[in-house]
């Protein structure tokens, strides 16, 4: 039988629709979405991107299945059930606004409006519906500021500090260097398109790829030399090179000369790390040092790749510096491909106090970091007022916080009033009163700038939003009317989305120079004005954007106490002054680690880290079955010889604990770590554990520098459950 076309069947007409991935990761991909009769059929990476280049990652490769995953969230919802139980009944907007602004009402009239904290980070990226759409509503509002420090605060700040608003070295650029240093980052997981600059740069230059991890992980296992490092010494280690470079001669005097300021100071403290005495704090031969030391500043263009996970233990911030000042103690910036790159944001000309409006902010509000949530929320932080409202949206805290055993008790708080806007139930949408459901990427408009490159993107929308879903500038839009905010606010919101991103960048500044929204509207990105991968070498000439134009190895933002870092307003706004920051990059031990505390070593011998899962972003897409398959669950993988120590064989359910918490997962070998350290990825949803991951074990405290977290700063015990259940 032959197969005829069959002469009533119409094509179904295939449109494309330009956009940008919305998550918080350095790539920030192009995307085709592609739509059939108003349904999103595919999602493809543009080809054309030079960093997309056709692929997405593992995680958003079905994206268009993720907008219609069966769980999704479409209506506003109430909690009928208990706090935490996750029932609810559906209820429509109007009644959902009129119980948000009853009970408001009510909270600001007994406690004021500081009673009302905000919570969110970056659970979307983008200007509109990332950085701006709360800021302004809660500022308005006179709510509780909420600091936001989760990611990159403690990394930005000692950038700041060192070589100001830079963007610093282009990703791409990367492939004209001859040796490249990835330090504390997993770049095939967490940065997968900017790893093939690295991989050019090999092929091309002969580069050496050298990976600074604790964990041999996918990116080391690809690179020509793996140092394995106790985690949270990195200072030790960048003093011990600054120290190697001068003792060996291989300073480029020149460069220093001309565009440093503080070279007598930081080579006093470096004399204090010699190669023997960085092996004793870092673990890593003190040849290795030395060698290392000697390639980075011998073979030019080098280059650093800074990951975030630098800046997660007490003394992250001031590595950061020490790392930061290598390229100008070698005049690495002389050359396109060399430098370093920490985030390039700080290019993009977005007008973040035109967003986030902090001159809203009623004088004398109060500062709660986000990270102090479970504090906040039980007493432990004496506020007064106390919190008796709070508002999640892009973000999930009990999965992505600290303390997450004092987090959940805080939110089983009878007497608070939790309101979440989302996508899913997640971990934390469970404990709400009130559920809002969000739009998707494809349903709504939005700028995307990035942390990874230097091309502006515009999503635009391909599809209606389903069921009630709004993007959030709609959901602070509709609360800003609900709240009755005078005219003059409401100007602000009377907007529409495109005007408003318009607004809220500067057009005329030479990093737009070619760039309007009607072009972005036409071609979907266009790479920021801002010189060629190929001959870009921002700093060849000194320039840098910090007080005394040179790069800082002595900090002028340290001087004279009272240190506040004017860096990225809307995420780091009411960053409280910190007491005495060293204005020459030291190294900071750790409060947690065999070495630094052997006291509490005795009862808690193990480090741990909770790096990103290479499956899901955050917590995102860990309640898709695809993408659990991929990951795996929350495991526990620890040192063979730690695990034989404790009796726990391959496979075991274990216990991992400490006096904050515990979590649960079976046992994986792994010899790739170093011993004495356990690695368990965050982003794993609670239904899927035994009620707990492995923030549980997380301190809530902060670092020494921008009020970053302690996420790879913290001491376990691991013991088989099985004994446990003996036990008792
Ligand atoms: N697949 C995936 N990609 C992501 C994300 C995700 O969740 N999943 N999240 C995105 C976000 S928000 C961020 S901030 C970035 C972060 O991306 P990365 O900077 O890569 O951060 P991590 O994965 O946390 O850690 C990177 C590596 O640092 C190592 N490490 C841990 N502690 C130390 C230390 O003290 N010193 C050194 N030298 N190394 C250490 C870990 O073993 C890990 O291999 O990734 C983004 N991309
Ligand atoms: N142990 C450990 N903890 C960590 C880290 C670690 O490495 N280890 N990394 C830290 C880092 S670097 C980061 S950046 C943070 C990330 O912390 P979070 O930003 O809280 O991380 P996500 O899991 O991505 O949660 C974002 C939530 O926002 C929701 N969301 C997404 N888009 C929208 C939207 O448009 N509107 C609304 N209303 N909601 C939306 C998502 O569904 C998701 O539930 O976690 C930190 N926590
Ligand atoms: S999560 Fe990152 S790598 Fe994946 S599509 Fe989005 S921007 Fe690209
Ligand atoms: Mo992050």
């Amino acid at each position: 039988m032959t197969l005829e076309a069959d002469p009533t069947y119409v094509p179904k007409e295939l449109t494309i629709v330009r956009g940008a991935c919305p998550h918080d990761c350095p790539d920030t991909c192009a995307m085709l979405y592609h739509v059939e009769d108003g349904k999103l059929v595919d999602v493809k990476g543009d080809p054309d991107h030079p960093m997309t280049r056709g692929g997405l990652c593992v995680k958003v490769k079905n994206f268009h299945e993720h907008h219609y995953q069966s769980d999704r969230l479409l209506h506003p919802m109430r909690r009928v059930g208990a706090k935490g139980a996750g029932e609810f009944e559906r209820i429509s907007w109007d009644e959902a606004l009129a119980e948000i602004k009853r009970r408001w009402t009510s909270i600001i009239d007994e406690y004021g409006s500081q009673a009302i904290m905000p919570h969110a980070y970056l659970g979307h990226q983008g200007v509109l519906n990332g950085l701006t759409a709360g800021d302004a509503f809660f500022n308005r509002l006179g709510s509780t500021v909420a600091e936001k420090t989760y990611c990159e605060s403690g990394s930005s700040t000692a950038w700041h500090m060192t070589v100001g608003g830079s963007g610093g070295l282009d990703v791409e650029s990367m492939a004209h260097s001859k040796y490249i240093i990835v330090w504390g980052m997993n770049m095939t997981s967490t940065n997968l398109h900017g790893w093939p600059f690295l991989l050019e740069a090999r092929k091309n230059n002969g580069a050496k790829i050298v990976v600074i991890d604790p964990f041999r992980t996918r990116t080391a296992r690809q690179a020509d030399w793996h140092i394995p490092i106790r985690p949270g010494t990195d200072g030790a280690l960048a003093l011990g090179m600054i120290h190697e470079i001068i003792a060996q001669g291989l300073v480029d005097t020149d460069y220093v000369e001309k565009y440093t300021v503080g070279y007598d100071e930081l080579a006093a403290r470096a004399a204090n790390f010699p190669p023997e005495r960085v092996e004793e704090i870092t673990g890593i031969p003190a040849d290795d040092v030395r060698t290392l030391a000697r390639e980075y500043a011998t073979t030019p263009p080098a280059a650093i790749r800074q990951g975030v996970a630098l800046e997660r233990s007490r003394g992250g911030g001031q590595a950061i510096r020490a790392i930061t000042c290598l390229p100008a103690l070698i005049g690495a910036w002389r050359h396109v491909g060399g430098g370093t790159m920490e985030m390039p944001i700080w290019e993009f000309p977005t007008k973040f106090d035109a967003i986030c409006k902090p001159e809203w902010i009623p004088e004398g509000t109060r500062v709660v970091n986000e990270l102090d949530l479970g504090m906040a929320l039980t007493g432990e932080l004496e506020l007064d007022p106390p919190i008796q409202s709070l508002f999640v949206y892009n973000s999930n805290p009990v999965s992505q916080g600290p303390a997450q055993e004092k987090t959940m008790r805080g939110l089983m708080r009878d007497d608070l009033f939790t309101v979440v806007s989302e996508h899913f139930i997640t971990d934390t949408a469970k404990y709400a009163d009130i559920l809002l459901p969000a739009t998707m990427q494809a349903e709504q408009l939005d700028i995307m700038v990035t942390w990874g490159h230097l091309y502006i993107s515009l999503n635009q929308p391909a599809i209606e939003a389903p069921g009630e879903c709004v993007p959030n500038v709609e959901l602070f839009r509709r609360l800003a009317r609900t709240m009755e905010f005078d005219q003059e606010s409401m100007a602000y919101w009377d907007r529409t989305d495109r005007e408003m991103l318009i607004d809220f960048h500067d057009w005329a500044a030479p990093a737009l120079a070619g760039i309007t929204f009607e072009k972005l509207e036409e071609v979907g990105w266009m790479r920021l004005n801002v010189g060629t991968p190929d001959t870009r070498a921002p700093h060849a000439e000194g320039n840098f954007p910090t007080p005394s134009g040179k790069c800082e190895f002595k900090s002028s933002l340290a001087e004279g106490g009272n240190f506040v870092v004017p860096v990225w307003r809307s995420m780091y706004d009411g960053m409280q002054p910190g007491g005495y920051v060293d204005p020459v990059p030291d190294y900071i031990p750790p409060f947690e680690s065999p070495q630094s505390n052997p006291e509490l070593a005795e009862r808690f011998p193990l480090s741990i880290i909770s790096p990103k899962p290479h499956a899901f972003l955050n917590s995102q897409y860990g309640n898709a079955a695809d993408k659990q398959q991929v990951q795996g669950g929350q495991r526990v993988f620890i040192h063979p010889a730690d695990a034989a120590e404790r009796g726990i064989g391959e496979g075991e359910l274990v216990r991992v604990f400490n006096d904050r918490g515990s979590f649960q997962g079976p046992a994986v070998y792994e010899s790739d770590l170093i011993p004495g350290l356990v690695m368990a990825n965050v982003g794993h949803w609670q239904g899927k554990t035994s009620g707990t991951t492995v923030n549980a074990i997380t301190a809530d405290r902060h670092c020494s520098l921008g009020n970053a977290g302690v996420y790879g700063d913290n001491l376990v015990e691991v013991e088989k459950v099985a004994d446990q259940a003996i036990a008792g």
